[in-house]
């Protein structure tokens, strides 16, 4: 039996929902209202100590970080693989499931300066306070103040649109002779990345790969095809959360097309 403590549009948890989907691996769901806090409730913090989701228990076994545990389910479930065989092809994998936490830093990073920081501006300084102050690491903590003081302007996103334009140069480049990230079998690399793209798209900043990277966009669209995408993604994200993402990173979206212009022109 397969138990996922997910949340509905966190991307690192619909990361592994696109894996069981893929997969067809039932599973039991339950919900950790990331809004509410529920990630630091200290019996939820002896499951996952880092107050995050994804989190997953098989037969009594507990698995953290989304990457780790997408491998895991397909390590432990052999139907519909989603690893190369080859040990060429399953390293080049590699390559790119590694950097997954640095892109969803920097996903983190757009979603706290364009959406999060303007919910939370018009809540109360100690509202502010405990949506953050209670992450158990340290880094991220300061980076979710530094975002809530510095929002766009802050030289953390310059960085996060750094990382992108080099993924999506580099995603080209791959994606320039294959039909997928590795080869032509859809693989843990593409599903790792699926619910990132979305949740750029629900930042209204899918101008950043769609005007400069013309495979990346074709990649998207295929990605968006299957049916894991809709089982995984969209059907979590309410019509509640589409309107407010839009409301709220629509006006924004023009000043990070402005800042990410430059930084792909120097590439
Ligand atoms: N590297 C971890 C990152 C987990 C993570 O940061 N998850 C986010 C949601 S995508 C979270 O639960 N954040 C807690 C918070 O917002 O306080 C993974 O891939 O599982």
């Amino acid at each position: 039996m397969i138990i996922l403590y997910h949340a509905t549009t966190a991307v690192c948890a619909a990361k592994v929902r696109v894996v069981l989907a893929e997969k067809q691996i039932a599973f039991e769901g339950r919900l950790i209202n990331l809004h509410k806090g529920e990630q630091f409730n200290p019996d939820y913090m002896k499951i996952n100590p880092n107050a995050a989701v994804p989190a997953l228990i098989h037969d009594g076994q507990v698995l953290i970080e989304s990457t780790v545990i997408n491998e895991y389910l397909d390590e432990a479930f052999a139907d519909h693989p989603l690893r190369p065989i080859s040990p060429f092809a399953r390293a080049q994998m590699h390559l790119w499931t590694r950097k997954e936490d640095l892109i969803h830093d920097a996903i983190n990073t757009m979603t706290a300066s364009m959406v999060f920081r303007h919910e939370l501006l018009e809540k109360s300084k100690e509202e502010q306070l405990a949506r953050y102050s209670k992450i158990p690491d340290l880094a991220k903590r300061e980076k979710w103040r530094r975002m809530m003081d510095e929002g766009l302007n802050s030289s953390i996103t310059k960085e996060a649109l750094g990382r992108f334009a080099r993924h999506f140069a580099q995603m080209e480049q791959a994606l320039g002779t294959s039909k997928w990230l590795v080869g032509d079998e859809f693989s843990l690399a593409d599903a790792g990345l699926a619910s990132f793209f979305y949740r750029l798209e629900m930042l209204e900043i899918a101008h950043l790969w769609e005007e400069h990277f013309p495979q990346v966009s074709r990649w998207y669209q295929a990605i968006k095809a299957r049916p894991s995408f809709k089982a995984a993604i969209l059907d979590y994200v309410s019509d509640e959360d589409h309107a407010k993402y839009k409301r709220i990173s629509a006006p924004l979206s023009g000043e990070v097309k402005t800042l990410f212009a430059p930084i792909v022109a120097a590439m």
